[in-house]
């Protein structure tokens, strides 16, 4: 029959995105069991236009589950999903916990799916959503190319930092938003927004140049993880990739500029068709109609959108490129559920 799945961490950002893509899959699972910290246990939500009660984390939760998917933060997955594949499910990680470690394969079904069968410890990890918003295009021009470097900015929006990044965007633009003075004089943002929440600067009315944690050399963990996932997921251990992790005022989905170069010399209209014809990707580039995406346009859609596909006035080797992607969709629960689907066909074989 149809494999049983459990979400872990139902009630979160990625959680209630999960839950929507759910329940467009009416074909692929069997029973669903919703699993969530014990302050959320007894909420009741709707999926595949049932309703479920929410139950507690332990690890009775996990018998008889096939599939189990986390979206929790580091700690509880490091926990929590060697548990559920200790009891014979197989464990789809979006937290980082397990990235890299060389027994966890890092999947991208567009770019890696046949990774996903080798997993000694019965675990699978999702990338980084700044990682996954843009490696789907950057694997389709691997392909026609080889990629030998990368150089990015990211711009990524609020819902990265959580459902608590939502909130403090939402409540910073309501602060600034009434005084037309604002905006105007150094400091005058930070004193009408007061605490800036998950941020370390205010949002509202401003860009700032961080995500994660502090690392060696000044580097944050976000840009090592761009580096390193990228690395796994394409495997090329000495691609040389440098990130600047920005955050700006966007609700959600990520943006990139993206300054790939590659073993060969490139040509616009050749890339551009490459990617227009890669699975996962949608190529708007019509500057001159004002056509390329941004994150207003791309929000709650599935596809990594790519445009302002140039190659590079100085290296006839190199491109340059912006792309969006849906951080809580591809960059985090659609590609969650996709790694589920390949683990399902396989445990489940049509006949
Ligand atoms: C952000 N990408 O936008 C981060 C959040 O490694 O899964 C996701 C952190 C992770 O803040």
């Amino acid at each position: 029959g149809r494999p049983t799945l459990a979400v872990v961490g139902a009630t979160g950002a990625v959680g209630t995105v999960m839950l929507e893509i759910l329940s467009t899959r009416a074909d692929v699972w069997g029973d669903i069991r919703l699993i969530a910290s014990p302050r959320s246990a007894g909420k009741r939500l709707t999926v595949r236009g049932e309703e479920l009660e929410v139950v507690a984390l332990s690890p009775e939760a996990f018998d008889g589950v096939d599939v189990a998917m986390f979206d929790v933060p580091d700690e509880v997955s490091a926990e929590w999903a060697p548990v559920a594949a200790a009891k014979g499910a197989v464990a789809v990680d979006n937290s980082g916990a397990f990235r890299m470690d060389p027994d966890v394969p890092l999947v991208v079904p567009e770019v890696n799916a046949a990774a996903a069968a080798q997993r000694p410890k019965g675990i699978i990890s999702n990338p980084n959503c700044t990682t996954l918003s843009m490696i789907v295009a950057l694997g389709a021009l691997h392909e026609a190319y080889t990629l030998q470097e990368l150089v990015v900015a990211s711009y990524q929006a609020a819902s990265g930092a959580g459902q608590p990044g939502i909130d403090a965007l939402r409540e910073q633009m309501a602060k600034v938003s009434g005084d037309a003075s604002l905006g105007t004089v150094a400091g005058d943002v930070r004193r009408a927004v007061g605490d800036p929440g998950p941020f370390p600067a205010p949002l509202a009315y401003n860009v700032v140049p961080w995500a994660g944690s502090l690392k060696d050399g000044g580097w944050s963990s976000e840009e090592l993880k761009v580096r390193n996932e990228s690395r796994k997921i394409l495997g090329l251990p000495d691609l040389k990739v440098s990130a600047t992790c920005v955050r700006v005022p966007v609700i959600t989905t990520h943006s990139l500029a993206v300054h790939a170069v590659f073993a060969t010399e490139v040509e616009q209209e050749r890339a551009q068709h490459v990617l227009a014809q890669a699975p996962g990707v949608v190529l708007v580039d019509d500057p001159a109609n004002h056509e390329f995406p941004t994150p207003a346009d791309v929000v709650g859609t599935d596809p990594t959108w790519v445009g302002r596909v140039r190659r590079s006035l100085d290296d006839p080797r190199a491109l340059e490129l912006f792309l969006c992607g849906d951080n809580l969709r591809k960059g985090a629960a659609l590609n969650t559920a996709q790694i589920a689907e390949v683990v399902a066909a396989e445990l489940n074989p049509p006949r």
